[in-house]
């Protein structure tokens, strides 16, 4: 089936989407990470949150489509404070903004038995403290999201109550979202597993639905597509939240196995042109409420070289699926035309719309091959030898 590629109509249709695309980086992405096994220390990668606008730069002037920068509080804020004029300086210098503000509820000792469900109410307070903190630099910043990922739980059955866990989290996240600003919404991620492998405290999406519901009206579910069982039907619960005005944004990566934080599309591509396609589905002014962030972290690929590539990607599968006919679509869907509606759909997936993709760049004044653009830049070369020796120095930490 021809699908009319070259029509004005479906390149409108590619236009216009690619034009409204973007997809916020995350700061964690251009420093140095590792496994629970071992640490590859790559000698470009960001040591400052100076070094991680300038990367961050880098790919939005490469892409054009990722104008902001996810802000991990602890990794990039020392202390957790953020010095505030500090910030608007690289904002204005890198020509990137500050995005999602993410609180770190995991890493301090104290949190072993949790954080914002742990049964001692000293820590819960010290928690809500944080998650305080955390909005305020958002406010301050300008930046819309506090994006929040409870690592909560129990390894085994039996030694918390589930229940009573719940109502202390409710607590801690009323009280957050009293204290949101004009223009300001809490995410509220969910993760089957990992660290807690008997139960997590928000473990799938009924249970953020239902929390965020419970905070209050400016809290939003966040899907990161690496944080579901095998098997689950992505795209489905990203209609049901989108039906419920409750999603508010994505974290995009790609997994085999489990949270694996692979490159977006690397693994299954069709599954994230069916997430864009339920996206699509909906009207403008509530594709607008929805964020789009990357959170990945590669630790053998080259940083910056991974985050092109995601971009780009994310850019090309977006473009697929604004290509798919709707109304046609609608029409077999409506007379149970099963194969020819399976068609339409999966036919778009399959057009190599990378030229499509070139000719947008070119018409946008953005380099038509952004990773070879890349690599003629030398940027790469250029930031390894800047910052080699602090890498090699520097005492690996996450990120
Ligand atoms: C947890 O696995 C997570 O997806 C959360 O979003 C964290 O903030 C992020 O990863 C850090 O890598
Ligand atoms: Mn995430
Ligand atoms: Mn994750």
């Amino acid at each position: 089936m021809d699908l009319g590629i070259a029509t004005n109509a479906a390149r409108d249709r590619v236009w216009t989407a690619l034009d409204a695309f973007r997809i916020e980086v995350p700061s964690w992405g251009f420093a140095n990470t590792g496994t629970r096994f071992g640490k590859f220390v790559q000698g470009g990668a960001a040591t400052t949150i100076e070094e991680k606008f300038a990367d961050a730069a880098q790919v939005n002037a490469l892409t054009g489509a990722s104008p902001t920068v996810a802000l991990h509080v602890l990794w990039d804020l020392p202390g957790g404070r953020a010095d505030v004029p500090a910030i608007q300086a690289l904002e204005k210098k890198y020509g990137v903004k500050s995005g999602s503000i993410n609180p770190n509820l995991f890493q301090d000792a104290e949190y072993k038995y949790g954080s914002i469900a742990n049964p001692s109410a000293e820590i819960r307070g010290n928690a809500l403290a944080h998650l305080l903190d955390s909005v305020e630099i958002g406010r301050a910043l300008g930046s819309q999201d506090v994006s929040m990922w409870i690592a909560d739980g129990s390894n085994y059955p039996g030694t918390q109550s589930i229940r009573r866990r719940i109502g202390w989290m409710e607590e801690v996240l009323g009280e957050t979202h009293a204290a949101l600003g004009e223009g300001q919404r809490m995410l509220v991620e969910y993760k089957p597993f990992e660290p807690a492998f008997y139960h997590t405290d928000i473990a799938d999406w009924g249970m953020a639905l239902e929390l965020a519901r419970r905070a209050g009206p400016k809290a939003k579910v966040l899907v990161d597509t690496g944080h579901h069982y095998q098997g689950t039907n992505i795209e489905q619960i990203v209609a049901w939240l989108l039906h419920l005005g409750a999603l508010g944004g994505f974290h995009f990566n790609d997994r085999k196995y489990a949270d694996d934080d692979l490159t977006l599309g690397s693994i299954d591509p069709y599954q994230v042109f069916r997430i864009f396609h339920e996206i699509l589905s909906v009207g403008n002014d509530d594709q607008a409420q929805i964020a789009f962030m990357i959170d990945q972290s590669h630790n053998l690929k080259g940083k910056i070289e991974a985050m092109v590539q995601t971009v780009v990607t994310a850019q090309e599968i977006y473009a697929k699926a604004a290509l798919v006919d709707r109304a046609r679509l609608a029409e077999l869907q409506q007379e149970c035309h099963l194969v020819e509606a399976e068609e339409c759909f999966r036919g778009a997936f399959w057009q190599d719309v990378r030229p499509l993709v070139r000719e947008w760049r070119e018409a946008r004044g953005l380099p038509s091959e952004p990773l070879k653009a890349l690599r003629d830049s030398g940027y790469v070369e250029k930031i390894t030898q800047e910052r080699n020796s602090q890498n090699a120095r520097s005492e690996f930490r996450y990120a």
